[in-house]
């Protein structure tokens, strides 16, 4: 069985990060490492949140799977609460090069134009430094105009977004992906890059009248998962946007859902049949 690891947040309430990533990965025939950089209360879209910051647990505990001869088929990173956790991670990479098939970069950290609140633009710096060192980075537009420190546009067109990903991949990541990219009002999905084949390639679906919290750390287990189990980067993401697009439709579906987060769970019947 294949073994990843993923390294984000614990937020305990609040369907996103590991409490998304592990049970999404897991449902591809995954066994799902977890490395928790900060346990919260809540995410941090709620009025409050309490903060338990891991950053010293990240290296001692990476030591001792060292010792243990343990290694990862992957590595997926998603919300990082710190500067000095970035920095940790990218040694973490450097130290787990064994057996290793890829390494899939969410920068979590930005949405609809904004930063969360918790991060600024020298955090985005940052994070671009750590997409370089990946096979695969899944920003958003809004993450990904941060990181490339041009502002964020919500009218563009395909030439535009293809540049996007060619100049994401100049920074140093083999492939880019970017959620959320819509050239026609009614159609919404993902486009990415390969550079190495120098090929795009994309994948739409129905947009739908609603946007819910967390659908990016949906999308990115998804396609973790898929990639590990052996599906090429396209078809790894059509899996990640179909069972994105489920997940929102269960969700609406649902008239009791909650606000912070989508109805996921809901959806897993369809991602089994999907990937069978
Ligand atoms: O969904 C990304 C995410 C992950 N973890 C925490 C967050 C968010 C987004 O707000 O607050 C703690």
């Amino acid at each position: 069985m294949k073994r990843i690891l993923t390294i984000q947040d614990i937020s305990c309430v609040g369907k996103c990060s590991l409490t998304v990533a592990l049970p999404i990965i897991s449902a591809f025939g995954v066994e799902t490492a977890i490395l928790p950089t900060a346990v919260l209360s809540n995410h941090t879209q709620f009025k409050g949140f309490t903060f338990r910051d891991l950053t010293c647990d990240i290296k001692p505990i990476a030591d001792k799977w060292q010792q243990e001869n343990i290694t990862f088929n992957a590595i997926y990173t998603g919300f990082l609460g710190s500067k000095e956790q970035i920095e940790l991670v990218a040694n973490l990479f450097d130290d787990f090069k064994k057996d290793r098939d890829f390494i899939l970069v969410d920068p979590a950290m930005a949405d609809n134009g904004v930063m969360y609140k918790c991060f600024d633009t020298e955090f985005a710096k940052e994070m671009a430094k750590l997409c370089a060192k990946a096979d695969y980075i899944v920003p958003n537009l809004t993450e990904a105009s941060f990181m490339l420190g041009t502002p964020y546009k919500e009218n563009y067109d395909e030439k535009y977004i293809q540049d996007m990903l060619i100049k994401l991949t100049d920074m140093g990541a083999k492939n880019a992906l970017l959620t959320g990219v819509s050239f026609e009002e009614n159609k919404l999905g993902a486009y990415g890059y390969n550079k190495e084949t120098k090929k795009f390639y994309s994948y739409f679906r129905e947009k739908l009248p609603v946007s819910f919290h967390g659908t990016g750390d949906i999308f990115a287990s998804a396609f973790c998962g898929a990639l590990t189990i052996g599906k090429t980067d396209l078809e790894a993401s059509k899996i990640a946007v179909d069972f994105t697009v489920e997940s929102m439709i269960k969700t609406m579906e649902n008239k009791n859902h909650n606000w912070y987060g989508v109805d996921f769970e809901s959806a897993f019947p369809f991602l089994i049949n999907r990937i069978k």
